[in-house]
């Protein structure tokens, strides 16, 4: 039986073809295997975010996966881009995470800008040529994200905007950063959404963060002291910023579930391979019933955890009102079966699943922040928990 995702049971979704679809997913599996996993223990040590590697992907479609086609996006549906994310974190779990935020970046661009908005910023992120942040979290406000504090003060033609954003992927080499802010009263309905370029005088950034894993990504301070944008920066209506924030979190918290699932995968393969070559008392691992009872149970939670993306997926491309809480749902579930599933191969790799050269640490410290970002996983029972209760 294939544990790949070239069988992602997702075809009567998908915008295109079975036959095209399969050939989608192995040519981003080769651009994975090629440009993504050779390099991946030594972009975690070095710290390295392998831009030219990303402007490669953008050139290949990946920038813009579910944009529409006028502007430079690949016009693919949601169970399209998650196939496309699981393969990438195949090779390189940080770097397929960001590809994800900066693909959610875009498509909110593409659902909620003008059209002056989308030629002017799309063409851009769609090649890569230009990197997108998403900026929703600031040092007071994480899960509670519709208490955040930045201001942004109409004055004539343009709003100023003051605060700091917190735990910003990408942000230091990003060249479009969408800012939430507060432009009404206190809570969701007050706050707008805004496109900020980096040159933005008042722009700045904090230190690189130190992380367990995900290092293969800057995560710094977004700092706003008195950034002027012109009015036309604003995306959608006044007021309008926690919605689009939302509808985009409900894609990227695909894209989020779909990374783990491809990091585990690899994980597990890597394992298969091991426990059949590793001998201990005279037989290899593979042999032991309790091994091959635990590589079946790791199996069918990537496949649980995968049928559940696919459902939720499909459910976002319908515009199904259930969609939000169904995203919530894989993203939890597929990010806790994920972090299971790598803590399993690492334990089954003995002492060298210890070992940063064997790959297998890294996924195990790289999935782990999964179950935080894009919303915790306690935040996305309480949108299952408030959806199931009508609350
Ligand atoms: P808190 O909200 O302070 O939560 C702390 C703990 O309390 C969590 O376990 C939480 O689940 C729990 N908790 C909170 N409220 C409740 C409650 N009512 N009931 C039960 N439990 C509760 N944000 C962005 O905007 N853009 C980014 O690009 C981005 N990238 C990130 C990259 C990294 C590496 C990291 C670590 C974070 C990133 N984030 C980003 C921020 C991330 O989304 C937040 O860290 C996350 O939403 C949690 O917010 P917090 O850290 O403030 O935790
Ligand atoms: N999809 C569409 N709309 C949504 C939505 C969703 N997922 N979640 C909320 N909304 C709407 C909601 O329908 C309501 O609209 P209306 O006023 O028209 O009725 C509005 O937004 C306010 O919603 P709530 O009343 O539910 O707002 P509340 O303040 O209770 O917040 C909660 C709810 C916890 C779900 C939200 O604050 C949240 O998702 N917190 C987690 C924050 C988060 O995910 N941060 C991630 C940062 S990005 C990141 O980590 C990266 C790595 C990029």
């Amino acid at each position: 039986m294939s544990t790949a995702s070239l069988t992602h049971p997702a075809e009567t979704t998908s915008a295109i073809s079975a036959e095209e679809r399969a050939a989608l997913v192995e040519a981003v599996r080769d651009f994975a295997d090629a440009r993504l996993a050779p390099f991946a223990n030594q972009r975690d040590a070095d710290h390295e975010f392998p831009v030219e590697t990303l402007r490669e992907a953008g050139s290949l479609g990946l920038g813009a996966i579910v944009v529409r086609e006028d502007v430079g996006g690949s016009g693919l549906a949601r169970v399209d881009a998650s196939a496309i994310y699981e393969e990438l974190a195949r090779g390189d779990i940080a770097v397929a995470a960001y590809i994800s935020i900066h693909n959610m970046v875009a498509w909110m661009i593409d659902t909620f800008g003008t059209d002056e908005q989308r030629r002017a910023w799309l063409p851009g992120l769609c090649s890569m040529e230009q990197l997108a942040s998403y900026c929703l979290t600031e040092p007071g406000a994480g899960s509670d994200a519709a208490a955040l504090a930045t201001s942004a003060v109409r004055d004539g033609d343009d709003y100023v905007l003051t605060g700091t954003k917190q735990f910003i992927s990408g942000a230091g080499t990003s060249a479009v950063y969408v800012v939430m802010a507060r432009t009404g009263e206190p809570g969701a309905g007050g706050i707008s959404a805004f496109i900020v370029p980096a040159d933005a005088p008042g722009l700045s950034f904090g230190p690189d963060e130190h992380k367990m894993g995900w290092n293969a990504q800057p995560t710094k301070q977004v700092v706003l002291d008195g950034v002027r944008v012109p009015a036309a920066n604003r995306l959608g209506e006044e007021g309008d910023g926690f919605g689009i924030a939302m509808r985009g979190l409900n894609g990227g918290r695909l894209g989020i579930a779909a990374c783990s699932i491809g990091g585990a995968q690899f994980a597990l393969e890597r394992t298969i391979a091991y426990v059949k070559d590793r001998s201990t008392f005279g037989a290899p691992l593979a042999t032991r019933q309790h091994v091959m009872f635990q590589l079946a149970d790791m199996e069918t939670e990537l496949q649980a955890a995968r049928a559940l993306l696919v459902q939720a997926a499909a459910k976002l491309d319908a515009k199904a009102p259930d969609a939000p809480a169904a995203c919530a749902m894989a993203k939890r579930f597929a990010t806790d079966a994920a972090f299971k599933v790598a803590d399993e191969a690492l334990q089954l790799h003995g002492g060298y699943g210890y070992l940063h050269e064997y790959g297998i640490e890294r996924v195990v410290r790289d999935l782990r922040v999964h179950r935080i970002l894009e919303g915790t996983n306690e935040m996305m029972r309480m949108i299952v928990g408030r959806s199931l209760l009508g609350a």
